[in-house]
Order: structure tokens, then C-alpha cells, then sequence
């Protein structure tokens, strides 16, 4: 074993650091409040090689290892977990997806503009009756030859207004259920593509989310990622990477609830001393510093085991599952050690709180990621 970091990731975390605190942390709470959406820092983050960070040089990518992705989402979500989630879905979900399993001339088409952060994506899976239900899609593809014609509804989609590029889910053969769904490269604009009202958010309020209607929507068929009916798959194969990404964002969040407390407990002063010294505090850090830790060692190793070429289906899951619980736990706590302070939205830890629930919800609940790991300890 060995848990030093490599003189190039450290160096990513730093500049990923320095990021959040002078592009990210100004503005956040105003963009949390307002639910503006931050182009200006993403266009930035692009610039940093931030959006394609494990997309090969050739394809306009950094070229780097999953340990350092998941180093940076973890420094973005100390002070942002809004901008951290549009970092996420654009590398895991997207510029992976296709990197691993889309055509050469899709890559020339659409990953290098999305590595670059020239544009950015979205992953459609989730539907009003299809979310962790995910073979029940209810969007269809109808083979029509040389195109599909693609119907329904998407939702809860994560860069819905801001992306160029989707990735959508589609049933075309129901008799087959599951391996009768494709996976269909949908640019912005295409005749029939509407773009649903934004959600209005408990948390992440500067990413947007949306609604997505396809009406008869004419989709050419080099467009289909893999073969016919490899769409599920794909889905669940990208989203298991996703969930590395995702719990290094649980972790970030509870990471910086956690150092804001701290930091705080150190400067409050009551009953004569600052609160630190009182042990229903000291004793709240202690648990939190240990959680985080575990957490952390968990998604690395999950990270890792991707790097590896290692299953990482269960790391990842497991990964998700605990850092997710340590986010919100966390937050709370944060909340409670800094009073009456910490319900005002000036401390940060309130936005922290509530950005911190969807890591429970979002790219499979925790009830999803507990079947992921009992279906595989008990397969063993
Ligand atoms: N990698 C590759 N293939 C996978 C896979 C993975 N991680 N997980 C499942 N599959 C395959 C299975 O091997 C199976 O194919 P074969 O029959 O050829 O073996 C197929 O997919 C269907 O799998 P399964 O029978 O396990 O499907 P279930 O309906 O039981 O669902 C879960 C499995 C619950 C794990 C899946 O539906 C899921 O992950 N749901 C959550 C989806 C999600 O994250 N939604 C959030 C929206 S995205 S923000």
C-alpha cells in the first residue's frame, strides 16, 4: 500500500484549490440564492483542463488518472458543490461514456469539444417513472433505417438548459426490456428537442436541472453509442464510474463543513473560552475528522481500483454510500457547532447541508448503491 500522492497530483489538488478559493468561493452564496449558473467558472475550468480530465491529449483531454479527478472534485466541493456537479457529469458520465464506447468519429465530432470544455454535456437516463427503476424507460427510439425517431421525457437532468450535447437513453426494442435499450448522441437544437422549465432546488441551485421533452425527434443512426441494445449497459457501466465522482463530491462537501467548523470553534467563545475547548464540540470534530477520513480512503480506493483496471462496481458503490452519509452527517454537525450562525446563509454551512443531500439521491439513491454491494458480496 502506498498513500502518498504523486508530486503531479499533488500539484493538481493545489491548483484545483487555489481555483476554488479565488473563481469559486466569490459569488457562490449569490449563486446559490439566485440559481444562476456559473458560466463564467466553468469556461474557466475548461481553460484549467478541469472538464476532460481523464480524456486522452488526443481527443483535447488532460490525460490525467481517476485519483487526481476525484482530488480535484474533492477540493471544487469544499467551496462549490453546485459548479463541482456540472465538473462530474461532464467527465464521468459523458466525455467517459464516449471516450470508452463512442466511434472514432463520434470522438472527432463531439468528445473533443466536451474535453475541452468548449461545450458541455448531459447524461439522460432518469424519467418521471424510470429513475432507479432504470431498464423501465419509457422514452422510445424507433428504428425508422438509416435514422431513430426518438419520444418522451427525461428528467431531473443535470446541465439541462447549459449542455450542447446529451446522452439519451431510449427504449427501441420493448419486447427485449433491457437489451432493447440504446444510448443516442442528441445535439441541442435538433428539430422536436424541447427544453423543460428549470427545477426550482433544494440544493445545487447553480446547477440547472431540467426537464427534457423529444417529440419525433430525428436522430441519425451513426449517432447510437455501440451496438443495437447496448444502451443499458453503457448506462450502467458509465454510472459506475459516475459514482466515484460523485462520492469524492460527498466527501469535498463534508471536507469543507467540516474545516469551516473547525476554524469557527476555534474563534466562538462561550461560558468563558472558545467552544473548541468544550468537549461536546471537541468530541463532535473528533467524529467528524474520522468519518471523513474513512470516507476518503474509500473513494480513493475506488479511484484506484479504476486506475487498475479493477472492478470498481462495489468500490464505487461503496464509495457513494458512505461518503454520502459522512456529507450529510457532517453538514449537520457543522450546522449545529456554529449556532444560530450556522442557519444564517453568510456561514456557508447551511448551502453545505442542503447541497450535500442529492450525493444520497443522485447517480443511484443509497437503497440503489445497497443493491449494487449485497448483489455482489452475496454473488461471491
Ligand atoms: N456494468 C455492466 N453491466 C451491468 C451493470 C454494470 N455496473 N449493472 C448491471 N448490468 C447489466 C447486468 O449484468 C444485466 O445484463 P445481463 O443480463 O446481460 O447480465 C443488465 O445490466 C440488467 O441488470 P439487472 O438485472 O441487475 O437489472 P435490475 O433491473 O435488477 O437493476 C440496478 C439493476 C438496480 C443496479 C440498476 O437498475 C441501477 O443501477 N439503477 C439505478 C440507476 C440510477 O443510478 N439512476 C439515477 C439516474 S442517473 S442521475
Amino acid at each position: 500500500m502506498n498513500f502518498t500522492l504523486t508530486e503531479e497530483q499533488e500539484m493538481i489538488r493545489q491548483a484545483a484549490r487555489d481555483f476554488a478559493h479565488t473563481e469559486l468561493l466569490p459569488g457562490v452564496i449569490e449563486r446559490d440564492e439566485t440559481q444562476q449558473f456559473p458560466s463564467e467558472q466553468v469556461k474557466k475550468m475548461g481553460e484549467l483542463g478541469f472538464m476532460g480530465m481523464m480524456v486522452d491529449p488526443e481527443y483535447g483531454g488532460s490525460g490525467l488518472d481517476t485519483l487526481s479527478y476525484v482530488l480535484t472534485m474533492e477540493e471544487l466541493s469544499k467551496v462549490d458543490a453546485s459548479s463541482s456537479v456540472i465538473v462530474s457529469v461532464n467527465n464521468s458520465l459523458v466525455c467517459w461514456g464516449l471516450e470508452t464506447f463512442g466511434s472514432e468519429e463520434q470522438k472527432e465530432k463531439y468528445l473533443k469539444k466536451l474535453a475541452s470544455g468548449e461545450i458541455i454535456g448531459a447524461f439522460c437516463l432518469s424519467e418521471p417513472e424510470a429513475g432507479s427503476d432504470a431498464t423501465s424507460q419509457k422514452t422510445t427510439a424507433i428504428d425508422k433505417g438509416d435514422h431513430y425517431v426518438l419520444n418522451g421525457t427525461k428528467n431531473w437532468i443535470t446541465n439541462g438548459s447549459s449542455a450542447s450535447v446529451y446522452l439519451v437513453i431510449a427504449q427501441t426494442h420493448i419486447e427485449k426490456g433491457y437489451k432493447g435499450i440504446n444510448a443516442l448522441i442528441v445535439e441541442k437544437g435538433m428539430p422536436g428537442f424541447e427544453i423543460g422549465p428549470k427545477e426550482n432546488k433544494l440544493g445545487i441551485r447553480g446547477s440547472d436541472t431540467h426537464s427534457l421533452i423529444f417529440n419525433d425527434v430525428k436522430i441519425p443512426k451513426e449517432n447510437r453509442i455501440g451496438g443495437d441494445g447496448f444502451g443499458f449497459k453503457f448506462a450502467m457501466k458509465t454510472l459506475a464510474g459516475g459514482r466515484i465522482g460523485i462520492a469524492a463530491q460527498a466527501l469535498g462537501i463534508a471536507a469543507g463543513a467540516y474545516e469551516l467548523a473547525k476554524n469557527y470553534s476555534k474563534e466562538r467563545r462561550a461560558f468563558g473560552t472558545e467552544i473548541s475547548n468544550h468537549q461536546a464540540i471537541a468530541f463532535k470534530l473528533a467524529d467528524m475528522h474520522t468519518q471523513i477520513e474513512a470516507a476518503r480512503y474509500l473513494v480513493y480506493k475506488a479511484a484506484w481500483d479504476k486506475d487498475q483496471d479493477n472492478d470498481y462496481d462495489i468500490s464505487g458503490a461503496m464509495a457513494k454510500l458512505y461518503a454520502s452519509q459522512v456529507a450529510m452527517e457532517t453538514t449537520v454537525e457543522a450546522v449545529q457547532i456554529f449556532g444560530g450562525n450556522g442557519f444564517v446563509k453568510e456561514y456557508h454551512v447551511e448551502r453545505m447541508m442542503r447541497d450535500a443531500k442529492i450525493t444520497q439521491i443522485y447517480e443511484g439513491t443509497s437503497e440503489i448503491q445497497k443493491i449494487v454491494i449485497s448483489r455482489s458480496i452475496l454473488k461471491k
